[in-house]
Parts: C-alpha cells; structure tokens; sequence
C-alpha cells in the first residue's frame, strides 16, 4: 500500500515515538501539543475502518481559544506488529486492561506506559497484564471533550500530575516543551484517591437527581454525609492525607463547576458506558473488601445501578 501523507514522520529519526493509545478527547489533546513541539506521535486506532476514516478526515482538529486547527499526526491501527517504546494510553478506564493485554507483545521490557485513566482499578488491571513495564499513574484537572469524529474541544486548562514508585523520567522535558503543564507527584496514590473520593460525592448525585453541580447545593446534607463515608474510606485505605478537607473541597468544586454537567452525568445522557466501576464501585469493593460499613455509599451505588439498568447501561 502506498504511504499516505499521514504516515511520513516530519520529526527526526531517533526521537522515541509517543504512541497513543485513545484518540478521543485526552488522547487528541496530548498528541497535538507533543507533535506541535516536533516530537514523534503515532495514534493506535482500533481497526483499519477507523484508520481508513481517519485517513479520509485528514488528522486530529482540536478547537483551542475558539479557533479549529487540523492536525496531520501519523496514525496505525491496533494490529500494526512494530515495538512500542512509551505508551500514553487515553482510554476508558474499562478499555485499558484489554488495550495493554492486545499491545502487550509490542511492549518490551524497557517500554514505559503513562495511564491517564480516571478512578482506581484500570491501572493495576493494566500492570497485571504488562509485568515488568514501567507503568506510570497520571491524574488531570484538564478538560476536553468530543464535539465530532477527530474533533476536540480543549474546554479548560488545568495540570497533570504524573508519578510511580520510580525516578521522574527524562522525558517529562518533553511534556514541558510541549506545553503541557505538569508535575512529578510522589503521592500520585493519594491524588488519585482524593479525585476518585470527589467524583464519588459529586457524579453519582448529579445523576440521580438529573441536575449541573450546581444544584447539588440543594443536596448539601446528602452530599456531606457523603463526604463523610467517603472520608472514612481513605483514611481505612491508608490515605489519610486525600480525606483531609474533602467535604470542603467537595463544596468549593460544586461552586466552581456549578454551570457543568459531571461527566458521568454527560455519559449517561448520552447513552454512554459510565466509568462507575472504577469510581463508587473501586469505592465499594475496597470498603468491603477491609470490612468497613459505609450505608450511605452502598445504597448510593444500589440506586445508581437500578439508574443506569432501567437504561439499558452497564452497572460496572
Ligand atoms: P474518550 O471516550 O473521549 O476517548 C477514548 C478513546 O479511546 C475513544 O476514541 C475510543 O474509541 C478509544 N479506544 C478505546 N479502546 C480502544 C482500543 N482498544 N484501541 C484504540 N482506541 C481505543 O475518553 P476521554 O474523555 O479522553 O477519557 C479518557 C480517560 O481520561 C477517562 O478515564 C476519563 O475519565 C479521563 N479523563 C478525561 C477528561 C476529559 O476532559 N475528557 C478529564 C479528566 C480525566
Ligand atoms: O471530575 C469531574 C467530573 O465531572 O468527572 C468533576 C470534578 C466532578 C467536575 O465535573
């Protein structure tokens, strides 16, 4: 087959090449501003068709500050056989155990993999099916979203943090020439708990009661007994840093996103698979698993599942 312009790397030769494994609205976000700092990017799509429609589209437009951009990042679909050196997988959290277990014979044991999934779960998944790859834990506040077929909305600046038992990688120079605000966390666990414990007190009750953040101010004693249990859970888990002013952030959040809709609440509008097993669910599972009686959070799972069941959706 002839090579399309999409498969000419403009970069030099010898750079490790990010792969990037979820071209939706993340993955799209990092691969444009690493290939825009001349950095080898290569997009996985899941089968030739969505190659072929990819290729017919032309790249990757991202809408940045109200203006649309087309980007032409060379792309393979999942059953190219070539090694993989990093990984940014920008997947779903339930998508990234069987992505990493099909790319596993591409990974070798030096490859290194950042997972930027939301909630706890996925990444152990992850790192059972790759053992001995260097899989690196990445939390964000930034926010983008999907408005077309390879076409993102960068919708809020925000940071990422990125960490694991290691050293911080050379290559995190990479994300600074690529504008990509970011920090080295050695408590990247913890951040991780903290988000999963927000999302579990905000997401499931925008749902349940079909309403923006905002209008769980209405809520305020179910959201801070919430809090409570949730508080409790991280502290049984060994977080005890992540439970500390979480009723407060919780609040403060609810106050600065009042006017959006929680992306669980957006999934679920939409007909979408939620991420719910690895948010209340990885919350439930973990209380019960150390035998801790949090009520509030397993009725609140219980309604959520009848929620998403009475649609036609998975409840894990
Ligand atoms: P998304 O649905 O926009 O993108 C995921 C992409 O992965 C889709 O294009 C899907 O087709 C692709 N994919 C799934 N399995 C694949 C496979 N096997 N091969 C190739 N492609 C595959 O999701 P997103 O919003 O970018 O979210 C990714 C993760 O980041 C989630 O865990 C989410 O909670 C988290 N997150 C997202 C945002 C955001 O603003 N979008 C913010 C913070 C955290
Ligand atoms: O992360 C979020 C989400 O919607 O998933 C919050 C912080 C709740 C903002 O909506």
């Amino acid at each position: 087959m002839p090579l399309s312009p999409l498969d000419v790397p403009p970069f030099p030769v010898g750079e490790t090449t990010w792969h990037v494994l979820g071209a939706g609205s993340l993955g799209s976000l990092w691969a444009v501003r690493l290939a825009r700092a001349g950095l080898p990017v290569r997009l996985i799509l899941r089968n030739p068709q969505r190659l072929a429609a990819y290729r017919a589209t032309g790249g990757l437009r991202l809408v940045e500050d109200g203006t649309e951009r087309l980007y032409p990042i060379p792309a393979e679909s999942l059953d190219a056989t070539t090694p993989i050196h990093r990984l940014l997988l920008t997947c779903k959290a339930y998508d990234a155990a069987p992505a990493a277990e099909r790319l596993a014979p591409r990974l070798g044991a030096s490859a290194e993999l950042v997972l930027l999934q939301n909630g706890l779960g996925s990444q152990d998944a992850v790192a059972a099916r790759l053992p001995g790859r260097r899989c690196l834990l990445a939390s964000t506040t930034e926010g983008a979203f999907r408005d077309g077929d390879f076409r993102v909305v960068f919708a809020g600046r925000g940071h990422t943090w990125l960490g694991d038992a290691g050293r911080p990688p050379v290559w995190l120079d990479e994300l600074a020439a690529a504008g990509i605000p970011h920090a080295w966390s050695e408590e990247i666990h913890s951040r991780l708990w903290r988000k999963l414990a927000l999302n579990c007190a905000i997401n499931p009750l925008s749902v349940l009661h079909d309403c923006r953040n905002g209008g769980l101010r209405e809520h305020a004693r179910e959201v801070a007994a919430l809090c409570t249990e949730l508080a409790e859970l991280l502290r049984g888990c060994g977080q005890p840093a992540a439970a500390e002013g979480l009723q407060e952030e919780v609040e403060r959040v609810i106050q600065a996103t009042a006017a959006n809709y929680s992306s669980m609440h957006q999934d679920v509008a939409r007909g979408r698979r939620s991420e719910i097993a690895y948010l209340l669910g990885h919350a439930c599972r973990e209380a019960s698993r150390r035998k801790l009686r949090l009520p509030r959070l397993e009725a609140l799972q219980q309604r959520l599942q009848r929620h998403l069941a009475e649609r036609g959706l998975p409840v894990d």
